[in-house]
């Protein structure tokens, strides 16, 4: 079977919640020395069926819950290969974390070991982080980037609110600290929205926003 032929049934596989058929196929295209990238990539690809397939009534929130254990197990599997496929020295420090209401993690985990991998220094706040602890945190480990992560159109508020209150508040102490935003439902008007500097919706893309912000710093 050819490599794209495995990643359309990856897609589909997850899409349809099985977890063992999906397991199989990730472990053979480790075995075939497939980019993890591209395991990812399809991976991304599959959560966004079961995303609309929850839209649309097929599955409820069992089926999420079941997606996100699926993908935590992929994730298991494929990040060892990622870690040797990836290193070299660039450094930044980057602040992360999914703003308040959102718990949603997987793709911000994505994102803080694709940004590890390249010798970013990441600090984690977690899920549903409250704006002043975005602040209290950026002030403490002065970051040139601070990644805010959200997956709910809701988060957009929240978003709103965390950066405003990191402009407002930070006054002179974080010189030259770049604002990304990342997740589903994000794009250009969002990014204006909501006051943030960059963009992005994989972790791919994020990774050389950072890297470039770190360039030209
Ligand atoms: C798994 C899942 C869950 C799991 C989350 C488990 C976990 N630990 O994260 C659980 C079951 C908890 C969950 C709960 C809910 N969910 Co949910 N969930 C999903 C699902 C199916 C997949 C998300 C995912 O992990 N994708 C895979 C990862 C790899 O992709 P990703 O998260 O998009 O991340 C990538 C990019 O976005 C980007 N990125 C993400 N963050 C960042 C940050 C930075 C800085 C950068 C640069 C990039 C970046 O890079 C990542 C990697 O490429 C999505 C559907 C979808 N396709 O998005 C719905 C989805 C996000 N959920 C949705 C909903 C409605 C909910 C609930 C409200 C359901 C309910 N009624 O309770 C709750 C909300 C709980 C809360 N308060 O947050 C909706 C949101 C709709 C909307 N417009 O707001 C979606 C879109 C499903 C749908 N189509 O309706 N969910």
């Amino acid at each position: 079977m050819s490599l794209k032929d495995e990643k359309s049934q990856l897609i589909n596989l997850l899409g349809d919640l099985d977890e063992n058929g999906a397991m199989e196929i990730v472990r053979r295209c480790i075995a075939a020395g497939d980019p993890p990238m591209h395991i990812i990539n399809a991976c991304d690809a599959g959560m966004r069926l079961v995303g609309e397939r929850y839209q649309d009534g097929r599955y409820f929130i069992s089926g999420l819950i079941m997606a996100g254990e699926i993908l935590r197990q992929v994730m298991a599997l494929v990040l060892p290969f990622l870690k040797t496929e990836f290193s070299d020295n660039s450094s930044g420090r980057v602040l992360l974390g999914t703003v308040q209401g959102d718990l949603h993690d997987i793709g911000k985990n994505l994102v803080k070991i694709l940004l590890g991998c390249y010798g970013f220094s990441v600090v984690d706040l977690g899920v549903d982080v409250p704006p002043e602890t975005f602040l209290k945190r950026a002030l403490e480990v002065k970051p040139h980037i601070v990644g805010m992560s959200g997956l709910l159109t809701l988060s957009h508020e929240a978003m709103r609110e965390t950066i405003a209150l990191l402009k407002a508040e930070s006054g002179d102490s974080l010189p030259g600290c770049s604002i990304l935003i990342g997740g589903s439902y994000i794009d250009d008007r969002v990014c204006q929205f909501v006051g943030a500097d960059y963009w992005a919706t994989n972790a791919v893309d994020g990774l050389h926003i950072c890297r470039r912000i770190v360039e030209e710093h």
